[in-house]
């Protein structure tokens, strides 16, 4: 089987990366040669970016240099990472990606998602993921979860009602593409939440081999 492309979403404090670890366990049992990573970031410059993104200043942050931001580190972390471990056939895991551009900066930001879909197609060309896992959970039990783990970053700081936004957004991409993604309820205890990823990953895995 060729190497796929799984990408993990959700606002703020949702679990991803507490959920990674759980689904990088499942490709290793699986005996899939994987590279699991993350946006903004995955390279050392895409990662400088990431640090330009997510501290906080007083400076005011324009819409279309975030949204420039976000593709720069996404075009550097395509070349240098995701399209070379896909072409030597290595599955990749990826801890938001474009879905989350769509969410926070067209659905959060209200910036139009005609341009959003130009850069797509300028950085990406037909590259999507094959799977979504979007996990979903109520904004103040995300926030207060975030809140209790660090500091809050630049976008951690935004109101309540940005991330509603945000979180109707994501839902209404899995609306949008239901082939794709898949919609987790992440308010569950953990093991609740990761017995449903693993039916994801169990489905989407018997799909890709029939
Ligand atoms: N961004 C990103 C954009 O605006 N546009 C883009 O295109 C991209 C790619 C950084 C920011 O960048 C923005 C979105 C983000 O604001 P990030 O670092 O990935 O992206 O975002 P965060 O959401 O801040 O990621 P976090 O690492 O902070 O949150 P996680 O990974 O969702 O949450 P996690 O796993 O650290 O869990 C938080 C706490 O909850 C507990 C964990 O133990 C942890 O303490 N927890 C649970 N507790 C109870 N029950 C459960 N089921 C639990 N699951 C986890």
């Amino acid at each position: 089987m060729h190497g796929k492309f799984i990408t993990i979403e959700g606002t703020e404090g949702v679990g991803k990366t507490t959920n990674i670890e759980f689904i990088q366990a499942w490709l290793n049992s699986r005996k899939l040669d994987f590279v699991s990573t993350r946006e903004p970031g995955g390279t050392p410059l895409a990662e400088q970016i990431r640090e330009l993104l997510l501290t906080p200043r007083k400076e005011k942050v324009s819409n279309s240099a975030e949204l420039l931001l976000m593709f720069a580190g996404r075009a550097q972390h395509l070349d240098h990472v995701i399209l070379p471990a896909i072409q030597s056939g290595r599955w990749v895991l990826c801890d938001r990606f474009t879905d989350a551009t769509y969410a926070y900066q067209g659905y959060g930001r209200g910036m139009d998602k005609a341009l959003i879909a130009q850069l797509e197609q300028l950085v990406q060309a037909d590259l999507r993921p094959n799977l979504t896992l979007i996990l979903d959970i109520p904004v103040e039990i995300g926030l207060k979860r975030a809140s209790q783990r660090s500091t809050p970053d630049r976008f951690e700081r935004e109101q309540t009602e940005f991330f509603e936004r945000v979180r109707q957004g994501y839902l209404s991409i899995a609306t949008e593409s239901p082939e794709r993604c898949v919609v987790i309820d992440a308010s569950q205890p953990l093991e609740d939440v990761q017995r449903d990823i693993a039916e994801a990953l169990n489905d989407f895995l018997a799909r890709e081999q029939s």
